[in-house]
């Protein structure tokens, strides 16, 4: 395999609306990111993914581009974003920054001279038909609730919007546009960017057919993903974009594509792959909003386990996957995979070591290394998100109370991992000196970076130890390209793997449940890595774990 520079990434991603005031109006913004650099560099971050901070509307809080030159005031200046990279840059970090292309704000020039003259120039950089029997020209529901069309005026013409109504999105079968997002995209580049995220980039090709279906819900829309995701023909966007942006810069690309298809794994992520590599989301899934899954029984550890080691099959070597646990759309995860009862250091420095040591690249969410736990709300009106309500609508619609649409979006909503960074015990945890834009959690007395970071035994320090470990210059290799070897498969809550090249080899065994383990064990351990008690019980033949015990140990050959 040919080796790049970004194979040993270990990635942080920023929230930046919740990451660090400067100016006292209760956002986070770009100064904050800079403030932090040391942090992050400290910790053993060495790239940085900034969600959208472009000029936005910020009805889906930047996922709505209004203007893809500029960046939002809300977060500071161009020059701010200049001065990000180049700090950024003297201590060995790049900034990725995020790219949302599907769709822009339905603010955008291009739209509002869309909607002036659909039939127009501007009209064809987006998706604009028909209505039928005067309603939508189909019934797919958008990804985000509701129907995936928005009537224009009094027309009877609609565009489609696979999200909220004020992300129209474009239209990639005109050429004229593409060439217009691969400039904007070289522009960016060209600044010193070490590349970028890619947003929702498997809707790109639509199923032109748009034919209506048979409805799937009681709102009369269906489900319309084999139409908008991952469709025959999108190879052709993707490999052009790739040619003509990121190739000629060397620059990483990690693409949110959900549900790509194992055998074309390797044309996303293979040596000559669209992208450097894609966020995989099968372990997101595991939700609390199973009934299976309600209260995290182990075997939903098995089952989170197998497919892992799957999703590793599938690549087998062809590609990095991006290994992560939290991000800006899920709850945290370990309000997702822990008991509420045993959340704690323990499990939680556990859990960040499942996927941790996986061969394919690390990205760390804001707050992950801290502890950071969900907020619950006591009415809808505490959220903040487009999508929650629209989730909140269809469970009254369904037939749900109001507790019991709450008592769900207090698991299931997306927005659980956004509440502020919590930096200190000081007012607002640090975060501002304002008015928070969104409450921070009451519990940053205790769950903070500060306090993470001074106490001897905390998940801060395992995460910091964990990096230091994958970029030492002994395992570096090995972590990167060696193999990997599902171990204890089949004993209940145990993610167990070794890594292994022609000369070493590393066993990372975690229970990650509330009960001990003795595992049978045959090799002869050399070293003793990390692990998170204070000792270790191997025995002869026999290795014995407490609860949410992990060890990472170099074995002989
Ligand atoms: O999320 C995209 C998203 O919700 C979809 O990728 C969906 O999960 C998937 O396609 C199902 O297959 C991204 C951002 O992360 C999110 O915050 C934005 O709201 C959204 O795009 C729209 O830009
Ligand atoms: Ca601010």
């Amino acid at each position: 395999m040919q080796k790049k520079w970004w194979h040993n990434t270990i990635g942080y991603q920023i929230y930046p609306k919740s990451f660090q005031d400067t100016n006292g109006d209760g956002i986070g913004d770009l100064p904050g990111i800079i403030a932090h650099l040391d942090d992050l560099a400290e910790l053993g971050i060495n790239m940085i993914w900034i969600c959208p901070v472009n000029k936005s509307p910020m009805a889906d809080h930047g996922y709505d581009i209004s203007d893809y030159d500029e960046i939002d005031p809300m977060f500071g200046s161009l020059a701010d974003m200049k001065h990000l990279i180049a700090e950024a840059d003297k201590r060995g970090i790049k900034i990725l920054m995020d790219l949302v292309v599907n769709h822009t704000s339905s603010e955008h020039v291009w739209f509002q001279k869309a909607l002036q003259d659909p039939d127009g120039e501007y009209g064809k950089y987006y998706i604009i038909r028909e209505g039928k029997d005067g309603k939508e020209p189909n019934n797919w529901r958008s990804i985000f609730g509701g129907s995936a069309w928005e009537r224009i005026g009094n027309t009877d013409k609609y565009y489609l919007h696979l999200f909220t109504k004020w992300q129209p999105d474009l239209n990639w079968e005109n050429e004229k546009l593409r060439k217009e997002i691969y400039a904007m995209i070289n522009r960016w580049l060209d600044m010193g960017l070490g590349g970028f995220r890619i947003d929702a980039i498997s809707h790109l090709k639509k199923d032109f057919a748009y034919q209506n279906l048979p409805a799937d819900g009681v709102d009369g829309y269906v489900n319309g993903f084999p139409y908008f995701r991952n469709v025959k023909g999108i190879e052709k966007f993707l490999n052009e974009l790739k040619r003509e942006t990121f190739q000629p810069h060397d620059a990483f690309t990690l693409a949110e594509a959900d549900d790509v298809p194992p055998e074309e794994l390797e044309d996303f992520i293979g040596e000559n792959g669209y992208f450097s590599s894609i966020f995989d989301f099968c372990h997101t899934r595991y939700h609390v909003n199973d009934p299976k899954w309600k209260d995290r029984p182990v075997e939903m550890i098995n089952d989170l386990r197998d497919a892992l080691f799957k999703k590793q099959e599938y690549v087998n070597g062809s590609g990095f996957l991006c290994n992560f646990l939290d991000n800006h759309d899920t709850s945290r995860s370990a309000e997702r995979f822990i008991p509420r009862d045993n959340i704690g250091y323990h499990s939680m420095s556990t859990l960040g070591s499942i996927n941790f040591f996986f061969p394919g690249i690390v990205f760390l969410y804001q707050g992950q290394a801290t502890g950071m736990r969900d907020y619950r709300k006591k009415s809808i009106d505490e959220f903040k998100d487009p999508t929650t309500f629209n989730m909140y609508k269809g469970y009254l619609q369904e037939g749900m109370t109001e507790e019991q649409a709450l008592e769900k979006l207090n698991v299931e909503s997306r927005e659980h991992a956004r509440t502020p960074m919590q930096w200190n015990s000081r007012e607002n945890a640090g975060f501002t000196t304002g008015t928070p834009w969104f409450a921070v959690n009451p519990n940053y007395k205790e769950i903070n970076f500060e306090a993470a970071k001074n106490q001897e035994e905390s998940l801060y320090h395992w995460y910091k130890k964990m990096i230091a470990l994958r970029k030492a210059d002994d395992y570096r290799d090995l972590f990167i390209y060696g193999d990997l070897i599902p171990a204890y498969e089949k004993t209940d809550g145990v993610i167990a793997y070794k890594r292994s090249n022609q000369d070493r080899s590393v066993l990372i065994v975690c229970n990650v449940k509330g009960t001990s383990e003795k595992l049978p064990f045959e090799g002869r351990v050399k070293k003793v890595l990390l692990s998170n008690y204070d000792n270790v019980n191997i025995g002869n033949r026999e290795l014995s774990l407490r609860e949410y015990e992990t060890i990472i140990m170099e074995t002989e050959k």
